[in-house]
Protein backbone atom coordinates (compact mmCIF):
# COMPACT_ATOMS: atom_id res chain seq x y z
CA UNK A 1 0.00 0.00 0.00
CA UNK A 2 1.52 3.31 -0.88
CA UNK A 3 1.50 6.18 1.98
CA UNK A 4 2.47 9.74 1.28
CA UNK A 5 3.22 11.81 4.42
CA UNK A 6 2.91 15.26 3.60
CA UNK A 7 5.35 18.34 5.98
CA UNK A 8 3.06 21.03 4.53
CA UNK A 9 4.23 24.42 3.21
CA UNK A 10 4.75 26.59 6.31
CA UNK A 11 7.51 28.31 6.31
CA UNK A 12 10.42 30.33 4.80
CA UNK A 13 13.42 28.12 6.41
CA UNK A 14 13.41 24.55 5.87
CA UNK A 15 13.39 22.75 8.84
CA UNK A 16 13.77 18.51 8.06
CA UNK A 17 10.81 17.04 9.36
CA UNK A 18 12.72 14.43 11.79
CA UNK A 19 9.42 13.66 13.56
CA UNK A 20 7.56 12.79 10.29
CA UNK A 21 10.93 10.12 9.47
CA UNK A 22 10.24 8.86 12.80
CA UNK A 23 6.71 8.42 12.18
CA UNK A 24 7.58 6.86 8.57
CA UNK A 25 10.15 4.75 10.44
CA UNK A 26 7.38 2.64 12.37
CA UNK A 27 5.26 2.28 9.67
CA UNK A 28 7.60 0.89 7.38
CA UNK A 29 8.69 -1.59 10.36
CA UNK A 30 5.28 -2.91 10.52
CA UNK A 31 4.93 -3.48 7.37
CA UNK A 32 4.08 -0.36 5.18
CA UNK A 33 7.06 -0.55 3.28
CA UNK A 34 6.04 1.73 0.44
CA UNK A 35 5.62 5.02 2.75
CA UNK A 36 7.64 8.12 1.45
CA UNK A 37 7.54 11.79 2.79
CA UNK A 38 6.80 14.78 0.71
CA UNK A 39 7.66 17.82 2.39
CA UNK A 40 6.19 20.85 0.83
CA UNK A 41 7.81 22.90 2.49
CA UNK A 42 11.29 22.11 1.12
CA UNK A 43 10.24 20.91 -2.24
CA UNK A 44 8.24 23.89 -3.46
CA UNK A 45 11.22 26.14 -4.09
CA UNK A 46 9.42 29.30 -4.79
CA UNK A 47 7.27 30.25 -2.00
CA UNK A 48 6.66 33.56 -3.49
CA UNK A 49 4.41 32.37 -6.20
CA UNK A 50 1.58 31.47 -4.57
CA UNK A 51 -0.70 31.52 -7.61
CA UNK A 52 -1.57 27.73 -8.08
CA UNK A 53 0.77 26.69 -5.10
CA UNK A 54 -2.13 24.10 -4.24
CA UNK A 55 -2.77 23.00 -7.29
CA UNK A 56 1.07 22.41 -7.47
CA UNK A 57 1.53 20.38 -4.27
CA UNK A 58 -1.56 18.11 -5.40
CA UNK A 59 0.29 16.87 -8.63
CA UNK A 60 3.19 16.61 -6.18
CA UNK A 61 1.37 14.19 -3.94
CA UNK A 62 -0.70 12.11 -6.73
CA UNK A 63 1.87 11.40 -9.09
CA UNK A 64 3.16 9.08 -6.26
CA UNK A 65 -0.16 7.15 -6.73
CA UNK A 66 -0.98 7.31 -2.76
CA UNK A 67 -3.08 5.11 -1.55
CA UNK A 68 -3.59 7.17 1.73
CA UNK A 69 -2.02 10.41 2.40
CA UNK A 70 -1.15 11.92 5.98
CA UNK A 71 -0.49 15.13 6.43
CA UNK A 72 0.90 16.99 9.84
CA UNK A 73 -0.87 19.82 11.32
CA UNK A 74 0.05 22.67 13.84
CA UNK A 75 -1.33 26.22 14.34
CA UNK A 76 0.86 27.06 11.85
CA UNK A 77 0.07 24.89 9.33
CA UNK A 78 -3.65 24.42 9.85
CA UNK A 79 -4.80 26.70 6.80
CA UNK A 80 -2.16 25.59 4.32
CA UNK A 81 -3.70 21.82 5.51
CA UNK A 82 -7.31 22.39 6.00
CA UNK A 83 -6.98 23.95 1.88
CA UNK A 84 -4.78 21.26 0.50
CA UNK A 85 -6.53 18.03 2.77
CA UNK A 86 -10.16 19.90 1.08
CA UNK A 87 -8.78 20.00 -2.47
CA UNK A 88 -7.46 16.08 -2.15
CA UNK A 89 -11.17 15.38 -1.06
CA UNK A 90 -12.89 17.36 -3.86
CA UNK A 91 -10.35 15.87 -6.57
CA UNK A 92 -9.83 12.22 -5.37
CA UNK A 93 -11.20 9.44 -2.86
CA UNK A 94 -8.25 8.78 -1.58
CA UNK A 95 -8.38 8.75 2.02
CA UNK A 96 -6.67 11.51 3.91
CA UNK A 97 -5.60 11.34 7.81
CA UNK A 98 -4.56 14.09 10.13
CA UNK A 99 -2.36 14.32 12.48
CA UNK A 100 -0.27 16.60 14.59
CA UNK A 101 -0.13 19.40 18.16
CA UNK A 102 -3.37 20.97 16.39
CA UNK A 103 -5.31 17.97 14.92
CA UNK A 104 -4.95 16.65 18.23
CA UNK A 105 -6.21 19.49 20.71
CA UNK A 106 -8.92 20.90 17.72
CA UNK A 107 -9.69 17.61 16.08
CA UNK A 108 -13.54 19.07 15.55
CA UNK A 109 -12.20 21.84 13.98
CA UNK A 110 -9.67 20.20 11.39
CA UNK A 111 -12.45 17.63 10.67
CA UNK A 112 -14.76 20.14 9.62
CA UNK A 113 -12.74 22.31 7.89
CA UNK A 114 -10.47 20.12 5.85
CA UNK A 115 -12.80 17.50 5.03
CA UNK A 116 -9.91 15.02 6.47
CA UNK A 117 -11.79 11.11 6.90
CA UNK A 118 -9.89 11.01 9.99
CA UNK A 119 -7.89 12.80 12.40
CA UNK A 120 -5.33 10.99 14.51
CA UNK A 121 -5.13 12.18 17.90
CA UNK A 122 -1.74 12.26 20.52
CA UNK A 123 1.03 10.00 19.75
CA UNK A 124 0.55 8.50 15.92
CA UNK A 125 2.45 5.80 15.66
CA UNK A 126 0.52 2.72 16.52
CA UNK A 127 -2.65 4.55 15.71
CA UNK A 128 -1.80 5.69 11.87
CA UNK A 129 -0.56 1.67 11.61
CA UNK A 130 -3.46 0.53 12.94
CA UNK A 131 -5.78 2.83 10.36
CA UNK A 132 -3.73 2.22 7.82
CA UNK A 133 -4.29 -1.67 7.90
CA UNK A 134 -7.79 -1.31 8.61
CA UNK A 135 -8.03 0.57 5.49
CA UNK A 136 -6.02 -2.00 3.33
CA UNK A 137 -8.29 -4.83 4.83
CA UNK A 138 -11.11 -2.78 4.15
CA UNK A 139 -11.82 -3.65 7.48
CA UNK A 140 -14.26 -1.10 10.43
CA UNK A 141 -11.92 1.43 11.47
CA UNK A 142 -14.82 3.35 13.61
CA UNK A 143 -13.16 2.08 17.14
CA UNK A 144 -8.88 2.55 17.04
CA UNK A 145 -7.89 3.93 19.91
CA UNK A 146 -7.14 7.65 19.18
CA UNK A 147 -9.17 8.46 15.75
CA UNK A 148 -11.89 10.76 15.27
CA UNK A 149 -13.90 11.12 12.20
CA UNK A 150 -17.34 12.52 11.11
CA UNK A 151 -19.95 10.27 11.16
CA UNK A 152 -22.66 9.90 8.75
CA UNK A 153 -24.89 12.23 10.11
CA UNK A 154 -22.29 14.66 10.20
CA UNK A 155 -21.33 14.12 14.74
CA UNK A 156 -17.99 14.41 15.73
CA UNK A 157 -17.10 11.31 16.97
CA UNK A 158 -13.85 10.92 19.03
CA UNK A 159 -12.90 7.45 20.02
CA UNK A 160 -11.17 6.63 23.37
CA UNK A 161 -7.42 8.23 23.63
CA UNK A 162 -4.55 5.93 22.83
CA UNK A 163 -2.58 4.63 25.72
CA UNK A 164 1.37 6.03 25.40
CA UNK A 165 3.51 3.51 23.64
CA UNK A 166 6.41 1.90 24.80
CA UNK A 167 9.25 4.26 23.64
CA UNK A 168 11.55 1.74 23.25
CA UNK A 169 9.57 0.23 19.80
CA UNK A 170 10.51 2.99 17.78
CA UNK A 171 12.76 2.47 15.27
CA UNK A 172 15.58 4.59 13.79
CA UNK A 173 14.23 7.81 11.92
CA UNK A 174 14.06 7.04 8.37
CA UNK A 175 16.41 9.47 7.36
CA UNK A 176 16.64 8.57 3.64
CA UNK A 177 12.89 9.56 3.23
CA UNK A 178 14.03 13.34 3.88
CA UNK A 179 17.81 12.67 3.32
CA UNK A 180 17.62 16.00 0.29
CA UNK A 181 16.45 18.09 3.23
CA UNK A 182 18.65 17.02 5.67
CA UNK A 183 22.21 17.10 3.63
CA UNK A 184 24.48 19.80 5.27
CA UNK A 185 21.46 21.30 6.92
CA UNK A 186 21.63 23.87 9.80
CA UNK A 187 18.09 23.57 11.15
CA UNK A 188 18.32 20.17 12.30
CA UNK A 189 15.91 19.70 15.39
CA UNK A 190 15.11 15.99 17.20
CA UNK A 191 13.77 14.87 20.27
CA UNK A 192 15.45 12.06 22.57
CA UNK A 193 12.54 12.11 24.58
CA UNK A 194 8.79 12.54 24.89
CA UNK A 195 6.67 14.82 26.66
CA UNK A 196 7.42 16.51 30.21
CA UNK A 197 7.12 16.07 34.11
CA UNK A 198 5.03 19.03 34.55
CA UNK A 199 1.71 20.69 33.32
CA UNK A 200 2.39 24.32 32.91
CA UNK A 201 -0.91 25.89 32.49
CA UNK A 202 0.11 27.52 28.84
CA UNK A 203 1.94 24.59 27.40
CA UNK A 204 0.36 23.72 24.86
CA UNK A 205 0.45 19.95 24.00
CA UNK A 206 1.19 18.61 27.37
CA UNK A 207 -1.61 16.97 27.68
CA UNK A 208 -0.88 14.93 24.84
CA UNK A 209 2.19 13.69 26.09
CA UNK A 210 1.50 13.66 29.85
CA UNK A 211 4.75 12.09 31.01
CA UNK A 212 7.88 12.23 30.15
CA UNK A 213 9.74 9.14 28.88
CA UNK A 214 13.37 8.99 27.70
CA UNK A 215 14.44 6.93 25.00
CA UNK A 216 18.00 5.38 24.98
CA UNK A 217 20.68 6.92 25.39
CA UNK A 218 22.93 4.42 22.64
CA UNK A 219 20.04 4.87 20.10
CA UNK A 220 20.28 8.37 20.16
CA UNK A 221 24.26 8.51 19.76
CA UNK A 222 23.33 6.13 16.41
CA UNK A 223 20.94 8.33 15.11
CA UNK A 224 23.31 11.14 15.50
CA UNK A 225 26.36 9.41 14.14
CA UNK A 226 24.41 9.24 11.04
CA UNK A 227 23.31 12.37 10.87
CA UNK A 228 27.02 13.20 11.14
CA UNK A 229 28.62 10.65 8.79
CA UNK A 230 25.75 10.42 6.39
CA UNK A 231 24.38 13.88 5.97
CA UNK A 232 27.16 16.03 7.06
CA UNK A 233 25.05 17.30 10.12
CA UNK A 234 27.78 19.64 12.19
CA UNK A 235 25.06 21.10 14.99
CA UNK A 236 21.15 20.62 16.03
CA UNK A 237 19.29 21.32 18.71
CA UNK A 238 17.15 18.98 21.01
CA UNK A 239 13.65 20.04 21.23
CA UNK A 240 12.52 17.89 24.01
CA UNK A 241 10.53 19.53 26.36
CA UNK A 242 12.59 18.77 29.59
CA UNK A 243 15.54 17.54 28.25
CA UNK A 244 17.33 18.14 31.58
CA UNK A 245 14.83 16.06 34.40
CA UNK A 246 16.72 13.03 34.61
CA UNK A 247 20.22 13.38 35.56
CA UNK A 248 21.19 10.24 35.11
CA UNK A 249 19.87 9.96 31.58
CA UNK A 250 21.04 12.83 30.46
CA UNK A 251 24.91 12.11 31.90
CA UNK A 252 24.42 9.14 29.96
CA UNK A 253 23.05 11.00 27.13
CA UNK A 254 25.95 13.21 27.25
CA UNK A 255 28.67 10.42 27.75
CA UNK A 256 27.44 8.33 24.48
CA UNK A 257 26.94 11.69 22.45
CA UNK A 258 30.30 13.10 23.48
CA UNK A 259 32.48 11.03 21.13
CA UNK A 260 30.73 12.36 18.08
CA UNK A 261 31.92 16.08 18.43
CA UNK A 262 28.62 17.96 17.46
CA UNK A 263 27.72 21.04 18.64
CA UNK A 264 24.00 21.42 20.04
CA UNK A 265 21.49 23.31 22.04
CA UNK A 266 18.57 22.19 24.28
CA UNK A 267 15.67 23.93 26.10
CA UNK A 268 15.78 23.72 29.92
CA UNK A 269 14.15 24.50 32.76
CA UNK A 270 16.40 26.97 34.68
CA UNK A 271 15.56 25.01 37.90
CA UNK A 272 16.73 22.05 36.55
CA UNK A 273 20.39 23.14 35.84
CA UNK A 274 23.14 22.77 38.17
CA UNK A 275 26.78 22.85 38.16
CA UNK A 276 26.97 19.33 37.52
CA UNK A 277 24.60 19.26 34.57
CA UNK A 278 26.53 22.59 33.01
CA UNK A 279 29.83 20.22 33.32
CA UNK A 280 28.16 17.05 31.40
CA UNK A 281 26.39 19.41 28.82
CA UNK A 282 29.34 21.43 27.91
CA UNK A 283 31.53 18.55 27.23
CA UNK A 284 29.17 16.88 24.90
CA UNK A 285 29.19 20.18 22.60
CA UNK A 286 26.04 21.80 24.26
CA UNK A 287 26.74 25.32 23.59
CA UNK A 288 22.95 26.96 23.78
CA UNK A 289 21.05 26.85 26.67
CA UNK A 290 17.00 28.58 25.97
CA UNK A 291 15.10 28.91 29.23
CA UNK A 292 11.43 30.09 29.10
CA UNK A 293 11.47 32.21 32.81
CA UNK A 294 8.03 33.55 31.61
CA UNK A 295 7.73 36.03 34.35
CA UNK A 296 9.55 38.37 36.80
CA UNK A 297 6.89 37.97 39.55
CA UNK A 298 7.26 34.88 41.35
CA UNK A 299 3.27 34.58 42.54
CA UNK A 300 2.68 34.91 38.16
CA UNK A 301 5.22 32.34 37.88
CA UNK A 302 3.36 30.06 40.68
CA UNK A 303 -0.08 31.13 39.03
CA UNK A 304 1.01 29.87 35.89
CA UNK A 305 1.48 25.92 37.27
CA UNK A 306 5.53 26.43 36.48
CA UNK A 307 5.66 24.45 39.91
CA UNK A 308 9.82 26.67 39.93
CA UNK A 309 10.14 27.89 43.86
CA UNK A 310 13.20 29.57 42.45
CA UNK A 311 13.73 33.25 43.42
CA UNK A 312 15.03 36.06 40.48
CA UNK A 313 18.34 35.98 42.41
CA UNK A 314 18.50 31.91 41.66
CA UNK A 315 17.52 32.58 38.28
CA UNK A 316 19.87 35.55 37.70
CA UNK A 317 22.92 33.02 39.10
CA UNK A 318 22.40 30.55 37.07
CA UNK A 319 22.30 32.50 34.07
CA UNK A 320 25.77 34.37 34.95
CA UNK A 321 27.01 30.62 35.77
CA UNK A 322 26.20 29.54 32.04
CA UNK A 323 27.85 32.72 30.82
CA UNK A 324 30.76 31.94 32.70
CA UNK A 325 31.14 28.50 31.36
CA UNK A 326 31.21 29.69 27.93
CA UNK A 327 26.86 28.67 26.92
CA UNK A 328 24.78 31.18 24.81
CA UNK A 329 21.86 31.72 27.29
CA UNK A 330 18.58 33.14 25.83
CA UNK A 331 15.71 33.35 28.35
CA UNK A 332 12.16 33.84 27.22
CA UNK A 333 9.70 36.56 29.08
CA UNK A 334 5.54 36.09 28.17
CA UNK A 335 2.97 38.74 29.20
CA UNK A 336 -0.57 39.19 28.36
CA UNK A 337 -1.41 36.82 31.10
CA UNK A 338 -5.04 36.79 32.40
CA UNK A 339 -4.01 37.37 36.31
CA UNK A 340 -0.51 39.62 36.48
CA UNK A 341 -1.00 43.24 36.58
CA UNK A 342 1.12 46.03 35.41
CA UNK A 343 3.51 45.95 38.30
CA UNK A 344 3.81 42.12 36.86
CA UNK A 345 5.14 43.52 34.01
CA UNK A 346 7.14 45.63 35.17
CA UNK A 347 9.18 43.20 37.29
CA UNK A 348 9.41 40.62 34.41
CA UNK A 349 10.49 43.83 32.14
CA UNK A 350 13.55 44.19 35.32
CA UNK A 351 14.41 40.21 35.37
CA UNK A 352 14.41 40.73 31.58
CA UNK A 353 16.76 43.65 31.59
CA UNK A 354 19.23 42.29 34.42
CA UNK A 355 19.24 38.72 32.60
CA UNK A 356 19.92 40.89 29.46
CA UNK A 357 22.92 42.66 30.99
CA UNK A 358 24.47 39.34 32.50
CA UNK A 359 24.93 38.43 28.78
CA UNK A 360 21.85 36.14 27.65
CA UNK A 361 19.79 37.52 25.08
CA UNK A 362 16.52 37.83 25.86
CA UNK A 363 12.75 37.39 24.41
CA UNK A 364 9.42 39.05 25.20
CA UNK A 365 6.25 36.74 23.85
CA UNK A 366 2.59 37.09 24.68
CA UNK A 367 1.06 34.23 25.96
CA UNK A 368 -0.86 32.68 23.12
CA UNK A 369 -4.26 31.30 23.70
CA UNK A 370 -3.76 27.67 21.88
CA UNK A 371 -6.51 25.56 21.42
CA UNK A 372 -6.37 22.57 24.56
CA UNK A 373 -4.58 25.51 26.84
CA UNK A 374 -6.08 24.40 30.25
CA UNK A 375 -5.74 28.18 30.63
CA UNK A 376 -8.23 28.83 27.80
CA UNK A 377 -11.35 27.33 30.13
CA UNK A 378 -10.14 29.24 33.15
CA UNK A 379 -9.77 32.88 31.84
CA UNK A 380 -11.95 32.12 28.82
CA UNK A 381 -13.37 36.36 29.93
CA UNK A 382 -10.42 37.68 30.37
CA UNK A 383 -10.10 36.91 26.72
CA UNK A 384 -10.09 39.48 23.98
CA UNK A 385 -9.52 39.80 20.14
CA UNK A 386 -6.59 42.01 18.70
CA UNK A 387 -5.03 41.75 15.36
CA UNK A 388 -1.95 41.21 17.16
CA UNK A 389 -0.08 42.21 13.90
CA UNK A 390 -2.16 45.47 13.07
CA UNK A 391 -1.98 46.65 16.62
CA UNK A 392 2.24 46.58 17.06
CA UNK A 393 1.46 43.56 19.42
CA UNK A 394 4.45 40.29 18.45
CA UNK A 395 1.99 37.69 16.95
CA UNK A 396 3.41 33.96 17.88
CA UNK A 397 2.38 32.11 15.17
CA UNK A 398 2.76 33.95 11.65
CA UNK A 399 5.71 36.17 11.07
CA UNK A 400 5.66 38.86 9.22
CA UNK A 401 6.65 37.14 5.75
CA UNK A 402 3.90 34.73 6.01
CA UNK A 403 0.82 37.12 7.15
CA UNK A 404 2.57 38.91 4.03
CA UNK A 405 2.52 36.23 1.25
CA UNK A 406 0.15 33.93 2.75
CA UNK A 407 -2.64 36.62 3.75
CA UNK A 408 -5.02 35.16 1.64
CA UNK A 409 -5.24 31.95 3.24
CA UNK A 410 -4.40 33.35 6.57
CA UNK A 411 -7.75 35.68 6.56
CA UNK A 412 -9.79 33.15 5.47
CA UNK A 413 -8.83 31.26 8.83
CA UNK A 414 -8.56 34.07 11.22
CA UNK A 415 -10.96 32.98 13.43
CA UNK A 416 -9.07 30.10 14.12
CA UNK A 417 -5.70 32.22 14.81
CA UNK A 418 -4.41 32.41 18.33
CA UNK A 419 -2.54 35.74 17.47
CA UNK A 420 -6.18 37.08 16.85
CA UNK A 421 -6.46 36.90 20.93
CA UNK A 422 -4.63 37.78 23.73
CA UNK A 423 -5.70 37.84 27.52
CA UNK A 424 -5.65 41.33 29.15
CA UNK A 425 -4.03 41.32 32.53
CA UNK A 426 -5.99 42.70 35.20
CA UNK A 427 -6.36 46.48 35.61
CA UNK A 428 -5.29 47.58 32.37
CA UNK A 429 -7.12 48.29 29.28
CA UNK A 430 -6.40 47.21 25.56
CA UNK A 431 -4.55 50.54 24.50
CA UNK A 432 -2.87 50.71 28.07
CA UNK A 433 -1.31 47.21 27.41
CA UNK A 434 -0.26 48.05 24.28
CA UNK A 435 1.59 51.00 25.02
CA UNK A 436 3.26 49.03 27.95
CA UNK A 437 4.07 46.32 25.81
CA UNK A 438 5.68 48.76 23.31
CA UNK A 439 7.67 50.26 25.94
CA UNK A 440 8.45 47.14 27.33
CA UNK A 441 9.93 46.42 24.34
CA UNK A 442 11.46 48.99 23.11
CA UNK A 443 13.22 49.58 26.90
CA UNK A 444 15.41 46.14 25.99
CA UNK A 445 15.70 46.44 22.55
CA UNK A 446 13.80 43.75 21.19
CA UNK A 447 11.94 44.01 17.50
CA UNK A 448 9.88 41.10 17.73
CA UNK A 449 8.98 42.27 14.03
CA UNK A 450 12.33 41.20 12.62
CA UNK A 451 11.53 37.81 13.65
CA UNK A 452 12.20 35.05 10.69
CA UNK A 453 12.96 36.95 7.57
CA UNK A 454 16.10 36.57 5.41
CA UNK A 455 17.63 39.46 3.62
CA UNK A 456 16.36 37.88 0.74
CA UNK A 457 13.10 37.78 1.83
CA UNK A 458 12.82 41.49 2.85
CA UNK A 459 14.09 42.13 -0.34
CA UNK A 460 11.69 40.31 -2.04
CA UNK A 461 8.87 41.68 0.23
CA UNK A 462 10.04 45.34 -0.43
CA UNK A 463 10.21 44.73 -3.89
CA UNK A 464 6.39 43.39 -3.77
CA UNK A 465 5.09 46.48 -2.06
CA UNK A 466 6.51 48.57 -4.51
C1 LIG B 1 10.99 21.22 16.67
C2 LIG B 1 9.92 22.26 16.91
C3 LIG B 1 9.91 23.39 16.11
C4 LIG B 1 10.89 23.64 14.98
C5 LIG B 1 10.34 22.99 13.68
C6 LIG B 1 11.23 21.91 13.20
C7 LIG B 1 10.58 20.97 12.22
N1 LIG B 1 11.31 20.03 11.83
O1 LIG B 1 9.44 21.07 11.83
C8 LIG B 1 10.90 25.19 14.90
C9 LIG B 1 11.97 25.75 15.79
C10 LIG B 1 11.11 25.79 13.54
C11 LIG B 1 9.55 25.51 15.51
C12 LIG B 1 8.93 26.72 15.28
C13 LIG B 1 7.73 27.07 15.88
N2 LIG B 1 7.03 26.30 16.74
CO1 LIG B 1 7.54 24.53 17.28
N3 LIG B 1 8.03 22.93 18.16
C14 LIG B 1 8.97 22.07 17.94
C15 LIG B 1 8.95 21.01 19.05
C16 LIG B 1 9.94 21.47 20.12
C17 LIG B 1 9.28 19.58 18.70
C18 LIG B 1 8.44 18.95 17.58
C19 LIG B 1 8.73 17.48 17.57
O2 LIG B 1 9.56 17.03 16.81
N4 LIG B 1 8.11 16.73 18.48
C20 LIG B 1 8.34 15.31 18.64
C21 LIG B 1 7.32 14.50 17.84
C22 LIG B 1 7.40 13.05 18.26
O3 LIG B 1 6.03 14.96 18.17
P1 LIG B 1 5.06 15.60 17.06
O4 LIG B 1 5.82 16.35 16.09
O5 LIG B 1 3.96 16.26 17.76
O6 LIG B 1 4.49 14.29 16.30
C23 LIG B 1 3.74 13.27 16.95
C24 LIG B 1 2.23 13.52 17.00
O7 LIG B 1 1.87 14.87 17.05
C25 LIG B 1 1.70 12.81 15.80
N5 LIG B 1 1.76 13.43 14.49
C26 LIG B 1 2.41 14.49 14.04
N6 LIG B 1 2.20 14.66 12.73
C27 LIG B 1 1.40 13.69 12.32
C28 LIG B 1 0.85 13.40 11.07
C29 LIG B 1 0.01 12.30 10.94
C30 LIG B 1 -0.60 12.00 9.63
C31 LIG B 1 -0.28 11.50 12.07
C32 LIG B 1 -1.18 10.35 11.94
C33 LIG B 1 0.27 11.79 13.30
C34 LIG B 1 1.11 12.88 13.42
O8 LIG B 1 2.52 11.67 15.77
C35 LIG B 1 3.88 12.07 16.04
C36 LIG B 1 4.61 10.93 16.66
O9 LIG B 1 3.91 10.38 17.75
C37 LIG B 1 7.48 21.13 19.53
C38 LIG B 1 7.26 20.75 20.97
C39 LIG B 1 6.96 19.26 21.14
N7 LIG B 1 7.34 18.75 22.24
O10 LIG B 1 6.42 18.58 20.28
C40 LIG B 1 7.16 22.60 19.24
C41 LIG B 1 5.76 22.99 18.85
C42 LIG B 1 5.26 22.04 17.80
N8 LIG B 1 5.97 24.30 18.24
C43 LIG B 1 5.06 25.16 18.53
C44 LIG B 1 5.07 26.52 18.15
C45 LIG B 1 4.03 27.38 18.80
C46 LIG B 1 6.01 27.03 17.27
C47 LIG B 1 6.13 28.49 16.81
C48 LIG B 1 4.81 29.13 16.44
C49 LIG B 1 6.84 29.22 17.94
C50 LIG B 1 6.99 30.71 17.80
N9 LIG B 1 6.69 31.37 18.86
O11 LIG B 1 7.36 31.24 16.80
C51 LIG B 1 7.12 28.39 15.63
C52 LIG B 1 6.44 28.48 14.27
C53 LIG B 1 7.26 29.32 13.38
C54 LIG B 1 6.52 29.89 12.23
N10 LIG B 1 5.85 31.00 12.39
O12 LIG B 1 6.57 29.35 11.15
C55 LIG B 1 3.98 24.53 19.37
C56 LIG B 1 2.74 24.20 18.53
C57 LIG B 1 1.47 24.64 19.21
C58 LIG B 1 0.25 24.25 18.43
N11 LIG B 1 -0.84 24.22 19.13
O13 LIG B 1 0.26 24.02 17.26
C59 LIG B 1 4.72 23.30 19.98
C60 LIG B 1 3.84 22.10 20.34
C61 LIG B 1 5.46 23.84 21.26
C62 LIG B 1 4.55 24.12 22.41
N12 LIG B 1 4.55 23.28 23.44
O14 LIG B 1 3.82 25.08 22.42
N13 LIG B 1 9.10 24.48 16.25
S1 LIG C 1 8.13 22.68 31.80
FE1 LIG C 1 8.09 23.44 29.67
S2 LIG C 1 7.40 21.70 28.42
FE2 LIG C 1 6.95 21.21 30.58
S3 LIG C 1 4.82 21.81 30.86
FE3 LIG C 1 6.10 23.55 31.48
S4 LIG C 1 6.32 24.82 29.61
FE4 LIG C 1 5.54 22.81 28.96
Amino acid sequence: MKIVIVNPLWSFVNYPPVNLAELAAYLIKNGFKNTTITDLNFEIKNKFEIDGILEKSLKMILKQKPQAVCITCNAVQMPFVCELSALIKEKTKIPVIIGGVMASLAPDIILKLSKADFVIRGEGEKTLAELLTGIKNKEKTDKIDGISYLSKNGVIVNHKDRMLMNIDELPCPEFKLISKNLKNSANVWLTASRGCAYKCKFCSGNEIWKMQRRKNPQSIAAQLKILKTKYGIRNFVFGDDCLTLNKKWLKELCLKIKPLRLQWGCLARIDLIDADILKYLYEAGCRHIYHGIESGSAKVRQGLDKKMAKTNEFILDVVKKEIAAGFETTCSFMTGIPFENESDMIKTAELAGLTKKAGSRIQLWLLTPYYGLKMLSEYKNRLVKIERQPAGLQADVFDRGQMFLYSAFIKKYSKYNPDNFMFLPQGMTESGFVKLFAKMRSDLNIDVNKKQLTAKEIFILKNIKQ
